[in-house]
């Protein structure tokens, strides 16, 4: 079968009326990142589908503009865990009808939004998908503005998932303050579909429920009760992005708004995130200021951006001895120089698609065509030889995490096309 036929028949195995789960064992439910790099595949195939991924997303939107990070199929309830039951969204001031998570995830929507449009722009003006993506797009880049956003201009997010880099060593000081959910047991279902050594440990989970449970008590408020306030790189350049993203939209529908002056502002922002030392952008706790200093693929995701005024030495970390553009299997999540490298586990240095989906991205933003070309050709060839594996070992991209993992077709399929 061809890398084509083998992406395309996953994404149909995985969809389901009008979203595609990322994973059917892993993750039966509708993850809001996922569904912006899903629909960035799907545009080649079926625009119609494209925008529905998207709309199914929008039509989960809180009254605050969130976009939740998980929209719940409440039929698959223990097969994910935290779920509905957990969240009991329906008790929470401005949610939605449908059963979602209270948190959120990294803003890519509208730029995803933008490439479906152009993908075929007659089925989305007669569909009238801009209009109508327009002003929930607006509404969620406003919650991030007044809700997420303090002095410094960047975005917060309060929990290691609201990254989607669950376990980036970024999380590891500001997590060391953090109480442990006093459970008997951790809820583990991820174990049955994927290595316990690929996965985050039981210690991060009770953590982590720990802190979704205080963010759900306090009524998702965003009061600044929360125990993790942390401003990463990926979250405020994908903003950025997706800002500049709303500004095109907004022409195509023929608006006035200052989207490009306030992607500027965020870029700007970003700068505070610089670690001179490092040679890259790093997390810092909004909590306390401090920078953390790791070297992380999400450091590298302003690159994404045309003015990002550290592009030369962006580029010259992710050709260096912490990630080995070239040499190493795709561009690792984390240094394989850093003590807190590990091959395995998840965030901690595997290599995953849609980090070097966005590096191939960034790559031919700053004239690197040739390494844009040839990190491409990787992610195609990697995603048929792994089964379209969630991550792979760094070196020698052996599969890791869940196999069949939708965003690895839908983003080897958008690199083909
Ligand atoms: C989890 C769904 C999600 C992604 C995240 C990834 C993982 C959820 O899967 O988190 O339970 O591990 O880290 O980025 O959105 O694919």
């Amino acid at each position: 079968m061809t890398l084509e036929a083998a992406a395309i028949r996953l994404l149909v195995r995985n969809w389901r009326g009008r979203y595609t789960v990322p994973a059917g064992g892993l993750y039966p439910h509708q993850w809001s990142w996922d569904s912006a790099f899903i629909a960035i595949g799907w545009r080649h195939l079926s625009a119609r589908r494209a925008q529905q991924e998207l709309e199914s997303l929008f039509s989960a939107q809180w009254s605050d503009g969130r976009l939740p990070q998980i929209v719940f199929d409440p039929s698959r309830d223990d097969d994910y865990s935290p779920g509905a039951a957990f969240w009991r969204s329906a008790e929470l001031p401005g949610s939605p009808p449908v059963p979602t998570a209270g948190l959120v995830q990294p803003p890519n929507h509208a730029w995803a939004a933008l490439l479906v449009h152009r993908a075929d722009p007659r089925e989305s003006r007669r569909r009238g998908f801009l209009e109508r993506a327009y002003p929930a797009l607006v509404a969620w880049h406003t919650y991030l503005r007044d809700r997420r956003t303090d002095a410094s201009g960047l975005a917060h997010v309060v929990h290691p998932w609201e990254s989607g880099m669950d376990n980036s060593p970024f999380w590891d000081e500001p997590l060391s303050a953090v109480p442990e959910a006093g459970l008997d047991r951790v809820p583990r279902p991820d174990l049955e579909h994927a290595a316990a050594t690929d996965r985050p440990s039981d210690t991060e989970y009770r953590k982590y429920l720990h802190l979704a449970a205080a963010y759900r008590d306090a009524g998702v408020a965003d009061d600044g009760s929360e125990q993790f306030r942390v401003h990463d790189p990926a979250v405020n350049a994908l903003w950025a992005r997706s800002e500049l993203a709303l500004g095109e939209i907004a022409g195509e529908l023929g608006e006035r708004a200052d989207h490009d002056e306030r992607a500027q502002r965020i870029a700007d922002a970003l700068e505070r995130l610089w670690h001179p030392g490092l040679g890259c952008y790093v997390a810092r706790d909004a909590r306390t200021g401090r920078l953390q200093e790791h070297r992380t693929v999400s450091g590298l995701v302003p690159l994404i951006l045309s003015g990002v005024p550290r592009a030369p030495e962006l580029l010259e970390t992710l050709r260096g001895p912490s990630f080995r553009l070239g040499t190493s299997v795709l561009v690792p999540s984390a240094d394989v120089q850093a003590p807190t490298f590990d091959t395995s586990r998840y965030w901690r240095g595997p290599s995953w698609f849609n980090t070097a989906w966005l590096m191939v991205e960034a790559l031919e933003r700053h004239g690197a065509e040739h390494e844009a070309r040839s990190l491409a050709r990787d992610v195609i060839t990697h995603a048929e030889a792994s089964g379209f594996a969630e991550y792979l070992h760094p070196f020698t991209a052996a599969a890791r995490g869940t196999r069949a993992f939708s965003w690895t077709a839908a983003l080897a399929l958008d690199l083909h096309h």
